[in-house]
């Protein structure tokens, strides 16, 4: 078990004392992320009791401290997981040869890459989600944001560990450049689409918990495979933080379905929205659109990036390890969906470009299975509706689709169609303002905004009327 250090200014299980010229690259960085997360972090609760986890120690019991922390006091620092003797590169050109302590100079700039677009979500994220504190549903709802918050920004001082601690000069460029792009800025926007969309309301956040979040899950898996050891050891603890992400974007969903059942059989109607509710065809047109905007998060369906990233051994698949097969993929193939006339037809294209298209079925898989669990609570009110995932070349604007007009059952239509019906499975702006129109704050203990349920249990197994936050 890997002890933290919480003496030091930058908390570390990295022996960073020891090592002065980074230690001085991240002391200088700090500052400058404090007045970042001051500008962009959580308006309006800086100066707020949030009661927040901290990691103790980096295995997965080391969740166990609870505590009320100021969020500009949380302590932010480099926490790795503990190394495996002997790791070995398990994929690609390199199988088989020792993971690598430091980058390999051939390397250099591909992996600075990954790591830079890695850790441009993690703050764009509390960029995008900067005003929701105003308008939550619950005391509860507000702390799990701010958990969310805080654990981004974690995560962002772990890309930019590795990029001070292996990339020189470089690294500590884009370290600050990680600091000065801007979440939807017209001239220095974040590097990938969906984190220059808006999270304008809670059930966006929840959704972008559940969809974009599960993409940082099989990323940072598919990088926990790294040869990079320390890119491996960082995303290994950073997937432990993630999990959490994702459980408040399934049970905020689950809570907001919940409350929909309820109103729609309280009240014998499918229209919710007189009761203060959000209606089961709104919650699927938030479901097309983030599922949509998340699979491109995944890249072409055909990448030579993804098979370079591969054969150097910089990027795995989700569970590398467990797979039987010659975690080489010269010869192999994989089914990949294309467009052939106005029809989508499967392809078998080489497996190892297909690596992107492989990765997003492990995705569409687990995202199926979250789906299936908000079924269940409509069927247990006996309500005879079915949430679906769009089809995965619906509304895409990476990859073989992004010209392509196709509906969120799978067919392709022409701009008429689209034109007819395309209100009928995106947000509109009606229903976004009927979403904004619930978004008023719910503050009292124990209290709940009537468009959502309460949870099953409370944080750290807290009474439901536990305080929090402290706001006053
Ligand atoms: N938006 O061969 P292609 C998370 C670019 S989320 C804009 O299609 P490739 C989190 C691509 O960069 C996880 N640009 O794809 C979640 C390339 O540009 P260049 C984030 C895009 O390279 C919630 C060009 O198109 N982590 O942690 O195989 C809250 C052609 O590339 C997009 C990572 O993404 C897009 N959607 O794969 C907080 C892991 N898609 O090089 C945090 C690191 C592609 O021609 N990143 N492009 O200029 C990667 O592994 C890869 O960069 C990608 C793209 C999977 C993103």
């Amino acid at each position: 078990m890997a002890p933290i250090d919480y003496n030091e200014r930058i908390p570390n299980n990295v022996s960073l004392a020891d090592d002065r010229r980074l230690l001085r690259a991240l002391e200088d960085w700090q500052p400058k992320f404090l007045e970042w997360w001051h500008d962009m972090g959580p308006e309006g609760f800086q100066s707020k009791d949030v009661y927040l986890r901290t990691a103790v120690s980096v295995d997965a019991k080391g969740w166990a401290q609870f505590g009320y922390v100021k969020m500009p006091e949380y302590r932010w620092g480099i926490f790795l997981a503990e190394p495996e003797a002997d790791r070995r590169i398990n994929f690609g050109d390199h199988q088989g040869q020792p993971a690598w302590p430091d980058v390999p100079g051939e390397y250099r700039g591909t992996l600075r890459r990954l790591i830079v677009t890695q850790g441009d979500t993690e703050p764009a994220s509390v960029e995008q989600q900067r005003h929701l504190g105003r308008t939550c549903p619950s005391l509860y709802d507000l702390r799990n944001l701010f958990q969310v918050n805080v654990e981004e920004g974690r995560h962002l001082w772990a890309m930019v560990y590795l990029l001070d601690a292996h990339f020189g000069r470089d690294g500590r460029e884009e370290s600050e450049a990680l600091l000065q792009r801007r979440s939807g800025d017209h001239d220095k926007p974040r590097i990938l689409g969906a984190f220059n969309e808006k999270t304008p309301d809670w059930l966006s956040f929840f959704m972008f918990c559940f969809f974009t979040d599960r993409d940082g899950k099989y990323q940072l898996a598919s990088l926990a495979e790294s040869g990079f050891d320390p890119l491996s050891r960082t995303c290994r603890f950073m997937l432990t933080e993630e999990a959490h992400h994702m459980f408040v974007g399934e049970s905020g969903v689950g809570r907001i379905v919940q409350r929909a059942c309820e109103l729609m059989r309280e009240h014998k109607t499918d229209d919710v929205r007189k009761h203060g509710g959000i209606d089961l065809p709104t919650m699927q047109k938030y479901i097309n659109f983030h599922c949509s905007v998340s699979l491109d998060l995944f890249g072409s369906e055909v990448s030579t990036n993804a098979a370079n990233f591969y054969t150097a051994g910089l990027k795995g698949r989700f569970e590398e390890t467990k797979k039987t097969d010659d975690h080489r993929l010269k010869d192999g193939l994989y089914p990949v969906i294309g467009l052939d006339g106005d029809k989508i037809v499967a392809r078998q294209e080489a497996a190892l470009v297909s690596l992107n298209e492989r990765l997003r079925d492990d995705y569409v898989a687990d995202c199926q299975r979250g789906v299936n669990r908000w079924n269940e609570i409509i069927k247990n009110h006996g309500i005879d509706f079915t949430l679906t995932l769009p089809h995965r070349a619906f509304r895409r604007a990476i990859g073989a689709f992004a010209e392509v007009r196709v509906s969120p059952d799978g067919r392709v239509v022409g701009q008429a169609e689209w034109d007819a019906r395309h209100r009928d499975w995106l947000p509109t702006e009606e229903d976004a303002a009927y979403v904004g129109s619930l978004m008023k704050p719910v503050t009292e203990r124990g209290k709940m905004a009537g468009w959502i349920a309460p949870p099953a249990r409370g944080v750290n197994s807290q009474a439901e009327d536990f305080e929090y936050v402290r706001l006053s």
